[in-house]
């Protein structure tokens, strides 16, 4: 058994979700957010079997677009009088990022 987790954008996931489980997985959505823009995102968590996992890999990727983001660094200290507001960050998010770990289900 392994357990994937993909982390996905809001976007992506109910269609996302609704392929999944039309093809017979589990599926459980968990809120998480992004240590990095500090937004939203989507966690699911599937227990599968290990043939299983590179279907359930082909489906994120075929669900999950990569979008460009724009994150405002925080202004440096300016020296007296100066001002540089600092350019927009361009950032690419997406499509997913996917862990899969060995794993044992017991359902109790
Ligand atoms: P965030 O941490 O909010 O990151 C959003 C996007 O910002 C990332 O997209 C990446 O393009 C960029 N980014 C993240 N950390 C960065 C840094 N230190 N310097 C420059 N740019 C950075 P993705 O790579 O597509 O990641 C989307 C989300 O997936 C992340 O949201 C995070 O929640 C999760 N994630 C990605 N890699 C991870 C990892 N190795 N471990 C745990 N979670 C991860």
């Amino acid at each position: 058994m392994k357990l994937v987790l993909a982390i996905v954008q809001h976007q992506d996931a109910a269609n996302l979700v609704d392929a999944l489980t039309e093809q017979g997985y589990r599926v459980t959505r968990l809120s998480s957010q992004g240590g990095f823009l500090r937004e939203g995102n989507l966690t699911l968590m599937l227990s599968v079997e290990d043939h299983q996992v590179n279907l359930v890999i082909k489906t994120v990727r075929e669900h999950c677009s990569t979008r460009t983001r724009y994150v405002s660094p925080m202004p440096p200290i300016a020296e007296s009088g100066e001002f540089y507001p600092p350019a927009p960050l361009e950032v690419q998010v997406g499509g997913a990022t996917v862990f899969v770990l060995k794993a044992e289900t017991a359902k109790l």
